[in-house]
């Protein structure tokens, strides 16, 4: 079960984040609503919040997610592949300082983003990806198995990060996008298929007795529902124009 989360709200400069994806700008009001909106359905699940102020130095701030990896044993806090948002773990660190008894830290030439982090109960799947070099995925395998984790990297082709197209819901069922289909890494579990138009709905996640999801996905949702989850959909419209998904914008444990 998790107990709490970090989050931090959108700055007024989240529209000159990174992006890839040709759907605009978001807007702020809208942003700073749907935003909300998250915190209110994490508290709907049973979480305590933390939300953290905007950071305007760091316009994708808000996607929290990327600035650690967390388990029950310790905090790792990541080194960003990317120069724009170096510097954003730094307040997240001192927040998982207060609860952390244990921190380790991936660190140059490493780069690792927590978005490349895909936990399964004791196995972890470390996506190989632009921001996420090898050197980076080999400290942090070696962190982990000191605590008894597995680690498996799987090469990225077309993704952002590996949970941009993946998400492991608990009962052995994985949320797999395009990218994933014939990956025979996967086999052991119970795939739920998320078809190309729906490819963003991918980034969803469990949250105790519930999924979230990205408001929209018709097809995405039945499956779940059909599977007897509990589902609550939340509008991520202007997350999306920044490339950020559902799992992104908070740290949960
Ligand atoms: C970036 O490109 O870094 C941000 N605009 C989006 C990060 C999304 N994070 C994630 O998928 N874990």
């Amino acid at each position: 079960m998790f107990k709490q989360a970090i989050l931090r709200k959108p700055g007024k400069n989240f529209q000159y984040g990174l992006t890839s994806s040709n759907l605009g700008k978001p807007e702020y009001s809208k942003t700073i609503n749907q935003h909300s909106n998250y915190v209110k359905a994490l508290i709907k699940c049973g979480l305590e919040t933390n939300v953290l102020e905007a950071d305007e130095q760091y316009p994708d701030s808000t996607f929290v997610e990327d600035t650690v990896v967390v388990n029950k044993d310790l905090a790792i806090i990541t080194n960003f592949g990317v120069t724009s948002r170096k510097g954003e773990e730094l307040e997240i660190r001192k927040q998982l300082e207060k609860i952390y008894k244990t921190i380790e830290y991936i660190e140059n030439p490493g780069t690792l983003e927590g978005g490349d982090i895909l936990k399964v109960d004791n196995q972890y799947y470390i996506g190989l990806s632009k921001r996420t070099n090898k050197e980076g995925a080999n400290q942090l395998k070696e962190i982990l198995e000191k605590y008894g984790y597995s680690c498996l990297n799987i090469k990225l082709i077309n993704l952002l990060h590996l949970k941009t197209g993946i998400a492991y819901i608990g009962d052995n069922n994985l949320v797999i996008s395009e990218e994933f289909f014939d990956n025979p890494i996967f086999k052991e579990y119970n795939i739920i298929k998320v078809d190309k138009d729906e490819s963003y709905a991918a980034n969803c996640i469990r949250v105790n007795n519930y999924i979230l999801i990205a408001k929209g996905y018709k097809k995405l949702k039945s499956s779940l529902l059909d599977l007897g989850y509990k589902v609550i959909e939340i509008e991520m419209s202007e997350f999306r124009k920044m490339d950020g998904g559902i799992s992104c914008l908070s740290i949960r444990f």
